[in-house]
């Protein structure tokens, strides 16, 4: 396989190498791309030095996949442009998630619909992603009503400059500011920008995304997503309401039997999931799974995941190795 990493300089790009590497996926020719600016910097894959090339050069290549994470607008710019030298692209930004022609996958939950003609492919949002492996074999059995969730994200989600800028704070250093305000010791409840309905556009992929892959519009969903000082990964509290009534061990023993999703879910002895467990890893935890008191049907669970990981590399590797795995790739 030729594969294209356009954004390989970025957070998610470095993410999506390493995960390219440890799975052991079929890398016959690896072109990093990234903006003109990088041309020519120097990556390491497989412990071998790779040269960063240009947009233009990965184009005339004609990679067989193209891993993009470079942005919406150089995903709307650039991704056609592979796909009609007949590469397939999977893209990590928000530009073609909702577009009717285009897919958005989770492959545990409806990789199934992909075919050998998709040749954009979306990726979806990070804390969309983490929710709806745990959502989707909830709703198959138990049928969903309502989803309230509440997030508490890593401000890796943003990138590099907030990182610096948690680390900066930390060390009393004055650096360029990702966020409006102070993220060490101060949580923000606004991530993205705010729509005209008062959410933010971060709330309204959870919403709107989340419904798309379950392919079930009629799933309620509302959120409230906030940024905290946080780095190995999102953490979600969510609330779910069923059409069908449950037992809590039962739930238990679903999701711990479901592709991708670790249960760790033992408050004797004080297990739950946190960012510092699912740092690196490719699975989904959840924890602290108890029947909501308040409402019939209902119930609290806590999920938790690392956003560079599931929530964009890996959920974009498993894309790939889908379709390679499937003979979609033509
Ligand atoms: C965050 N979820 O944590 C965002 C990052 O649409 O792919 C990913 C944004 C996106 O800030």
């Amino acid at each position: 396989m030729k594969i294209a990493v356009v954004g390989a300089t970025g957070l998610v790009g470095g993410e999506i190498l390493k995960v390219l590497e440890e799975r052991n996926f079929l890398v016959e020719e690896l072109l990093p791309v990234a903006s003109e600016k990088s041309v020519g910097q120097k990556i390491t894959f497989k412990g071998k030095p790779y040269t960063v090339v240009s947009m233009a050069s990965a184009i005339e290549a004609r990679p067989d996949i193209a891993i993009f994470s470079a942005g919406g607008s150089t995903s709307l710019e650039f991704a056609p442009q592979f796909a009609a030298v007949g590469t397939t692209v999977i893209d990590n930004s928000s530009a073609w998630r909702m577009h009717p022609d285009y897919k958005l996958i989770v492959p545990e939950v409806n990789a199934s619909s992909l075919t050998a003609q998709d040749k954009i492919i979306a990726n979806p949002n990070c804390s969309t992603i983490q929710m709806v492996v745990v959502l989707s074999p909830l709703h198959k059995k138990y049928g969903i009503k309502r989803v309230v969730v509440s997030t508490y994200q890593s401000v890796t989600g943003t990138g590099k400059k907030a990182v610096d800028q948690l680390m900066n704070e930390r060390q009393g250093i004055e650096g360029p500011m990702a966020y409006p305000h102070p993220i060490d010791l101060n949580v923000l409840p606004q991530i993205d920008v705010f729509l005209d309905n008062g959410y933010t556009k971060e709330e309204m992929k959870m919403v709107n995304e989340t419904k798309k892959i379950m392919q079930d519009d009629s799933v309620k969903v509302t959120a409230t997503t906030v940024r905290v000082p946080a780095i190995g990964g999102h953490s979600e509290s969510v609330n779910i309401e069923f059409e069908k009534d449950f037992d809590v061990q039962e739930v238990r023993a679903l999701l711990a039997a479901t592709e991708g999703v670790v249960v760790m879910d033992d408050p004797a002895n004080l297990q739950y999931p946190m960012p510092i467990h699912a740092h690196g890893k490719d699975e989904v935890f959840v924890g602290r799974i108890r029947r909501d008191e308040s409402q019939d049907k209902a119930i609290n669970l806590w999920i938790v995941a690392d956003n560079l990981r599931k929530g964009a590399a890996t959920n974009a590797v498993q894309i790939a190795e889908y379709l390679v795995n499937n003979k979609l790739i033509a």
